[in-house]
Formats: structure tokens, sequence, C-alpha cells
């Protein structure tokens, strides 16, 4: 059985509560991180411990860390790279000490998700986050973060910080110097320094893709799609290197068959977290997330937690994405409605196809954490 979690950005990060969140039907925990730590920076094992306690306090587990960010200098392999690594694998050895298997990273240069809309209104009065290629591809970072400053309505996302402008101009314009095989070099050298600490704590690694799915200011993107994937299994054979199968990333590309890509054994075998929400296609580079329902976006939903079924996922999962509903005001597609929808959903789904095929599914919570 999949393990449902909600990601919980921690206490006075996040409008959402820890209360709210046990009580939506099924949740087994959350998907948590110290964000007040930069990127870099080791995790103290004490800090760790004390947001478990919290956690657990109210009454859930802490099934992941999303995410222990890899520091730029990892990435762009500048020559800090060691001692960056270094601290890596200290918060990666606090972390296994508190009995925590999961974490979450990325490997994308520079920033995280992009969108040019944190709030487009839909015709159904919700608002949702939207992608157009049309208004920011041809633009250099530096019109991106004017576009930003007047459009975002205040809500700022990872990576595009504002007050950090001069910086990620500078950041973008080194990593643009580097080729996709440079970014995997840096990336190898990386998953081969942190493999045996994962190995000696099992800790499973999921790297999240790249989103939007395709190549953006120049930068190079190595974790776009099917091939990139397999790739990145070949760095190294570890079991703990894997993926997080983020639909939604994957998805904003639609030539990514995500079903096929779950059902690659390469890859299948290696997915240890997913994110699964749906997008809307809406023409060329150009799509709008929605709710989690198949019919109310471009994904098909059914297909997906079957081929993760079907492939024996018994990880962890997270609705991911909702869109602003019943006014409510939280971070751009981390709101507690929407998103607690999408988690009723997918159990629905995963009820279905597990009873559908006589699989075990069982009927109370909490019970099988330890296959975990
Ligand atoms: C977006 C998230 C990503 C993810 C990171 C992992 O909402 O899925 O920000 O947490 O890419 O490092």
């Amino acid at each position: 059985m999949m393990h449902m979690g909600f990601r919980w950005y921690g206490p006075g990060q996040d409008p959402v509560t820890l209360s709210q969140i046990r009580q939506i039907g099924g949740m087994e925990g959350v998907i948590t991180a110290l964000h007040e730590i930069p990127a870099g920076e080791p995790w103290p094992e004490d800090k760790v411990r004390e947001r478990k306690a919290l956690v657990e306090k109210a009454g859930l587990k802490i099934l992941g860390l999303e995410s222990i960010n890899v520091h730029e200098d990892i990435k762009y392999g500048g020559k800090d790279r060691d001692r960056l690594i270094e601290n890596y694998i200290k918060s990666l050895e606090a972390v296994g000490k508190c009995g925590i298997h999961l974490v979450c990273y990325n490997f994308m240069p520079v920033f995280d998700w992009t969108r040019t809309d944190l709030a487009m209104p839909l015709p159904d009065g919700s608002k949702a986050m939207a992608y157009d290629g049309k208004i920011c591809e041809g633009l250099t970072a530096t019109q991106m973060f004017d576009y930003i400053a007047k459009n975002s309505n205040g809500f700022e996302m990872p990576g595009w910080e504002l007050n950090r402008r001069d910086e990620i101009v500078a950041e973008i314009k080194k990593f643009s110097e580097l080729t996709p095989d440079d970014l995997r070099a840096n990336y190898k050298y990386f998953l081969d320094a942190i493999m045996p600490t994962c190995e000696k704590y099992q800790i499973k690694m999921g790297v999240h893709p790249d989103d939007p799915s395709y190549d953006l200011f120049g930068l190079p993107r190595i974790c776009k799609c099917e091939d990139d994937l397999v790739k990145i299994a070949r760095m190294n054979s570890s079991p703990y290197n894997g993926f997080t199968l983020c639909t939604g990333s994957l998805g904003s590309n639609p030539a990514n068959n995500i079903p096929k890509i779950i059902r690659n054994k390469e890859i299948g075998p290696r997915i240890h977290f997913a994110h699964v929400r749906n997008v809307k296609h809406t023409g060329d580079h150009q799509f709008h997330e929605s709710a989690h329902i198949s019919r109310c976006g471009s994904l098909d939903l059914y297909e997906i937690m079957k081929a993760l079924i079907e492939m024996g996922f018994n990880g962890v999962i997270r609705p991911d994405h909702g869109r602003e509903i019943w006014d409510e005001k939280a971070r751009p597609g981390y709101g507690l409605y929407d998103r607690a929808l999408g988690a009723e959903y997918l159990q629905g789904l995963e009820e279905a196809i597990r009873k559908d095929k006589g699989m075990r599914y069982p009927d109370e919570i909490n019970t099988t954490l330890q296959e975990l």
C-alpha cells in the first residue's frame, strides 16, 4: 500500500496546521524540511529530532524530507564542492540517525519550478498556477525578474526570490556555460559521494524532475524525460539512487508518457516518492495546473496510479499543487483544501485498483509503515 503524506513547510512557515493535516482521511504523515537552513549548511541532528517530535505529537509521522537542497556549487562543480558535499553527508547522517528514510531533492541549476502566473482564474472560480512559454521563453533572466516583480502578487517562486536578483542573474550566466554532460558529470560525482551514507542509513534519494520539463533560460536541464531518468539511474547502481516521480512536472511536456516512464524497468523500481497531480495542456509550452481528477486535466491519473501499483510501488505519495479554492490564502499550490481533495481522490483510485486486482488493501492506516 502507498503511504499518503502531505507537504508541510514547518512551524511559522505554513498557514496549514498539523492538526488540519491529521484530519484528512487516510493521512499518515508529512513531508517537511528545515527551510530555515540554507543550502550548503549541515542540518543539525537536534533540529531534525525537534521537528520529528513536533510532528509526532500531532499524531503524524515524518514520511520524508523535501528538500535537502543541493548547493549550486555542487551542481556547478565549483571549487568548494567537496566541503559542501561533506555538509550534505552530515545532513544525511543526522536524518538517518533520526530514522527518516526518504529525501527529495533536485539537480536543477539555479531555480526550482517556474510559472508565469501563480493565480490564473479558471472558469469554475478557482485559481491555478500556469505557465506560458510565450511569455518567458524569449526573456533574459533579468527581464523574467521584472515580469515576476509585476505579476506574482507578492508571492515568490523558489529560486526566483526578488532580493537575490543580481546573484541569480550571475548564476544563470555561469551555468549556461555548462553542457548537459558537464552537469551530468557533476551529478554523478555527487551521487557517488553520498550513496555510501544513504546505504548505511537506508535513505532513499528521490530526485525531482525539472519543472517544466523543457529547457529554459539557456540552462542545462538533465531530468526532463524518460531518457534523462535512465541516464540518472545508470549513474550510480545503488538502489537508493532513485526518483521522485512528479507527474505534473514530467506531464508539463505532452511528449512524456508517464505510465510508460513508470513501467520502464530501469526507472520504476527506483521510484521512491510520488508527487501526483494533474495539468491541463492549453498549447505548445503552455499549461495550467488543474484539479487532480483525470477529466479536469490532460493526464490520466487512473493509468498513472495503475502503473505505480503494477510496478509494486509501496512508497510515499503525496497530492501535489492544488488550485486556490474556497477563498483560501496559502502558499501558491500548497493550500489545504484542493490538496486534501486530491489526497482523497488518489486513495480512492488506489483502493479501487487494488481491490479490482484482488490485492491487499488494509482497512486501517498506520499499520504498514514498517514496510517503508
Ligand atoms: C514544487 C515541488 C518542488 C520540489 C523540489 C525538490 O512544488 O515539487 O519544489 O520540492 O524540486 O527539490
